[in-house]
């Protein structure tokens, strides 16, 4: 730039200066959001994702909406929405914004529903029948009750560990012929199950089965009031055996039955220990129930073939008491010469010829930790030093059994301190049976959780 007068002078140049045109303000906003997608990831979240606006310029975010509220800005083109409700439908929308503040309209809406919150509470189950310690026969019933918090799906039942029936519905209950399995004690259990697949056991009741359907009648005989008697099996019997009654034994007349066992009880498998079972037994009844008052002297032959591997001299003859279910040793002689066993009783029941059991040498048998304290990290409880072959059983005080195993060529087992359903057993002083060739013996082990 230069000035000039009216005389023509003309200045020198000015210094430059120079000026740039402002830039226009930026008024176009993003392109709408494409390809909104909404996923339920869990019962209480739900996953989006979009493909990203374009902007004349940049853009800056993006809106997040729920339901037509927005929950968040984010600038990336994916949110997970947590805190989510189970089973509950949700509407999404996008919108893109740039850095001067132009926002795009609202995508295209993408919906999820959250699915039901899962089922992590297993039913409660419990035996109803039969009653735990009940002495049965013939045809039982057998039933539990069961809840869960959503629904049960079906009640197992276990007879000594073995699935014995399922029931899809209420009432669980059902029938059983116990004369189809053996007599002896059985544990019954039941399992609940729910549609999410949790499940958990009743506690095990245990009872004692006796029907002696096998029995055969040898005699009977009527007795008057206060008279001796001798009831002896009739000759078409398939055993000899007999009862002698004395004088004053009973007040009134009664009906004696006697019959011979061919099944019966086995021996109680911690109180008869020492004991093995002959499988030579009778029964003796009688009508009206009621004990003798006197001490009666029974007899019990066998042949040489039922006794042919054990000493004969050391047979006896035990009563079988239903309340421990467990085979009492009476005051016996053994006539080996005679093939039979005398006792005296004053109670009638089930009488069995047993042998006494050796016992398993246990001379380098250790088990170990004892006390087993799985709270300070033990694991198991090894026993060993075993033959090959024992038989190893586990029982509560009670009697239930618990865990069985037969000793591998190794000589070591291992115990996890849980019952057969798999459940920890309590504190407490359990037994350990060792049976091997008919020599049979007992150890404790304590647990202390
Ligand atoms: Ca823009
Ligand atoms: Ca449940």
């Amino acid at each position: 730039m230069a000035a000039y007068d009216v005389a023509g002078n003309v200045s020198a140049q000015s210094s430059s200066a120079s000026a740039g045109t402002p830039a226009s303000a930026d008024a176009a906003a993003p392109s709408i959001p494409q390809g909104l997608t909404a996923t339920a990831a869990s019962f209480s979240q739900v996953n989006l994702s979009w493909t990203a606006s374009t902007d004349n310029v940049a853009v800056s975010g993006y809106r997040v909406y729920r339901n037509g509220a927005q929950i968040t800005a984010t600038a990336s083109t994916s949110f997970q929405d947590a805190g989510r409700s189970p089973s509950t439908a949700y509407a999404y929308a996008v919108a893109a914004y740039d850095a001067a503040g132009n926002l795009s309209a609202l995508s295209s809406a993408a919906s999820a529903s959250t699915p039901a919150e899962p089922d992590t509470a297993a039913p409660e189950p419990s035996m109803t029948a039969p009653r735990n310690g009940a002495a049965v026969s013939g045809t039982i019933a057998v039933s539990a009750g069961a809840s869960d918090n959503v629904g049960v799906s079906h009640v197992e039942f276990y007879s000594n560990g073995i699935l014995i029936n399922t029931l899809a519905a209420a009432p669980y209950a059902f029938t059983l012929d116990t004369t189809l399995g053996a007599n002896g004690n059985h544990t019954f259990q039941a399992k609940a199950v729910d549609a999410a697949g949790n499940s958990s056991w009743s506690q095990a009741a245990g009872v004692t089965v006796s029907n002696w359907r096998t029995s055969e009648v040898a005699a009977i005989s009527t007795i008057a009031a206060s008279a001796s008697a001798i009831v002896t099996s009739t000759p078409t019997a398939s055993r000899d055996i007999s009862v002698t009654i004395p004088a004053g034994s009973f007040a009134g007349q009664v009906v004696i039955n006697l019959k011979i066992l061919h099944d019966m009880p086995p021996p109680h498998p911690v109180a008869n220990s020492d004991l093995n079972s002959t499988g030579i037994g009778m029964e003796i009844r009688v009508a009206p129930t009621v004990q003798p008052a006197n001490y009666a002297t029974i007899e019990i032959s066998y042949t040489d073939a039922e006794v042919a591997r054990l000493d004969r001299s050391k047979l006896l003859l035990a009563r079988y008491d239903e309340g421990s279910a467990a085979w009492l040793p009476l005051e016996s002689i053994s006539y080996p010469a005679q093939n039979k066993v005398t006792a005296r009783t004053a109670h009638f029941s089930l009488f069995q010829v047993m042998s006494p059991a050796a016992a398993v040498d246990l001379d380098d048998i250790r088990i170990y930790p004892n006390p087993f304290y799985p709270s300070r990290g033990q694991a198991r409880v090894t026993i060993d030093g075993l033959p090959e072959g024992t038989k190893v059983k586990i029982y509560t005080i009670k009697g239930e059994l618990l865990w069985d195993i037969t000793v591998p060529a190794m000589g070591t087992v291992a115990w996890n301190g849980r019952n057969k359903s798999g459940r920890a057993v309590a504190s407490g002083l359990y037994l350990v049976y060792f049976e091997q060739g008919g020599n049979k013996k007992i150890k404790k082990v304590s647990v202390i959780r």
